[in-house]
């Protein structure tokens, strides 16, 4: 069959004050699309936005090559844009079966479903053998009770869930199909301080998040973790290695780090090896990250690690259901890092439910209390199908049916006793407290080498924009404050 698996077109993901930058290939239809080029199908999987085609290309692509099946996968920044490409695959050749699956299905997909006639089927958490299994079966409705993770019509025309689909065998998986992406790996990259070399591309050692946070998708599969086997993770290293030159790996695990010994054996084997990878990674601030683990990890290659913080307020961190989260041990853990000579970039989050101008406060003072070079900061934005989803109403306010989810960019939840400008001044604030301050630079000093020297100038960009944009806003408020004076 003649099958495309593609990212709808959808405005760019923005990142902080417009910042535009290619991110990494997609790992989830890689792998979707290597199982069905084993089985012998024909295979495209595109990216319309990085490949500059507009939705009358991507919809004259699929009309041109007769594909059978349109596989689309959706974060639910890219909602619309899939309703829109099904609906309009959908009216101008209805014999094409539609698809889709990805983070924003989960918790929702029937809902989706009912809702949307042109969707034929929907996946719910992970699909790598749906559409393979759809393909087995002949789409014979009678079998479809089998397929985990799908959502389909029944005989009677009822929608039916057969619940959250779970990868158990990881090692069965076959490596995403690299040739096949849209543009050469090596063409990637990611935003300025999220690489140190180039290429670089996107790894998941593991699959699943034994955390509970309100607000994240991971939460969803209920602490189901599961582990590519550590020579799994090695072979694929050098596969990426010897061909295809990459010189560092995202680890893209909600959570890297969450088996000490695994760890160990990891890094012993980048190490034995002599991968000479350098690479970065989420991690969580926790008893496991000592300084002997961050030794071993910056041995192996580590730059980089991202713990997801969230806060610096206990209280806000138990709404959040990140209870578990000890800001003593998170110091503890930049510090050593920061020793060891390892950058870490915690994810921070503002407007988040139970926030105030105070908790906020101690957010970011807790932030510039850290020997940080970098931080991201972003809005508390409730995803569909989570605990915090449920129940946001209780702390402020949010309009479910915003399509827009654009976490970095604009906020969607607004707190009790908050603005909309409170928040959106908060992180810039935030930004701007973080950078422009001494202690930063001699931070930046501690950190420089031949690979940060390249990217001086982008950076450098980024500044500006960050001081236009404060001294816009500034300019702004002087101006409303001598119209309003008397
Ligand atoms: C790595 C990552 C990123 C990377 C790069 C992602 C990439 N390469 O495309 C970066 C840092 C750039 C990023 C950015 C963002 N991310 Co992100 N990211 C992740 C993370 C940690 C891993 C993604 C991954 O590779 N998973 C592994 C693969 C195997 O899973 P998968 O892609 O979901 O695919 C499986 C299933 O979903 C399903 N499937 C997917 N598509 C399809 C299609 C069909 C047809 C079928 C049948 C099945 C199917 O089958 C796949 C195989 O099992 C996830 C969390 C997570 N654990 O998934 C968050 C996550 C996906 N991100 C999330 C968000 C919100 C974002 C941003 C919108 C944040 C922002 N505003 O800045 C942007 C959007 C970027 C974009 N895609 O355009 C949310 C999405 C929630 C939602 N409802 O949409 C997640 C779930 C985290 C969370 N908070 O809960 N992200």
């Amino acid at each position: 069959m003649r099958i495309i698996l593609l990212k709808p077109n959808s405005p760019p993901h923005k990142g902080f004050l417009g910042s535009n930058y290619f991110t990494l290939p997609n790992i989830g239809i890689g792998i979707i699309a290597a199982i069905l080029i084993e089985e012998g199908h024909e295979v495209f999987i595109k990216d319309p936005f990085l490949e500059g085609m507009d939705f009358e290309d991507t919809l004259s692509f699929i009309l041109n090559k007769k594909i059978d099946i349109v596989g689309i996968t959706t974060v639910s920044m890219h909602y619309e844009g899939a309703l829109q490409l099904a609906r309009e695959v959908k009216k101008r050749r209805q014999s094409t079966i539609t698809i889709l699956g990805g983070p924003h299905f989960q918790g929702i997909g029937k809902e989706c479903l009912e809702k949307n006639a042109f969707f034929d089927y929907i996946c719910v958490g992970e699909g790598d053998y749906l559409i393979s299994d759809l393909i087995k079966c002949n789409f014979n409705v009678h079998s479809f009770s089998e397929i985990a993770g799908l959502v389909y019509r029944n005989a009677d025309g009822k929608v039916v869930s057969n619940g959250m689909g779970v990868t158990a065998d990881l090692d069965k998986l076959p490596l995403p199909a690299y040739a096949h992406y849209p543009m050469p790996l090596s063409f990637y990259t990611p935003a300025v301080n999220n690489y140190k070399r180039l290429p670089t591309t996107a790894v998941m050692a593991s699959r699943g998040c034994p955390s509970t946070c309100t607000y994240c998708q991971s939460a969803l599969f209920k602490k189901n973790v599961r582990y590519f086997s550590v020579e799994y993770v090695i072979k694929h290293l050098k596969f990426l290695i010897e061909n295809y030159g990459i010189k560092e790996i995202a680890f893209f695990d909600d959570i890297f780090t969450i088996k000490r010994s695994r760890i160990i054996e990891i890094c012993d084997r980048m190490i034995e090896e002599r991968l000479n990878l350098t690479w970065i990674c989420f991690i969580k601030a926790n008893r496991i990250i000592t300084k002997e683990i961050l030794r071993k990890m910056k041995t192996a290659g580590c730059w980089l690690v991202m713990p997801g913080v969230e806060s610096g307020s206990p209280d806000v961190l138990r709404k959040i259901g990140k209870a578990d989260i000890k800001l003593d041990t998170v110091r503890r853990v930049c510090q050593d890092a920061y020793n060891v000579g390892i950058q870490t970039r915690p994810s921070f989050m503002l407007g988040n439910p139970g926030d105030t101008r105070e908790t906020m406060k101690e957010t970011m003072d807790f932030a510039l209390s850290l020997p940080l070079l970098h931080v991201g900061v972003t809005y508390f934005t409730p995803l569909p199908g989570t605990n915090a989803w449920e129940h946001i109403s209780d702390y402020g306010t949010f309009d479910k049916s915003k399509p827009a989810l654009n976490i970095v960019a604009s906020p969607t939840f607004i707190p009790h006793d908050l603005e909309i400008e409170d928040l959106e001044h908060e992180v810039e604030n935030f930004y701007r407290k973080f950078y422009f301050r001494f202690s930063w630079v001699c931070r930046f000093i501690r950190y420089l080498d031949f690979h940060e020297i390249k990217k001086l100038f982008p950076g450098f960009l980024i500044a500006m924009k960050l001081w236009i944009s404060v001294s816009k806003r500034k300019l702004s408020s002087m101006k409303k404050m001598l119209i309003a004076s008397p």
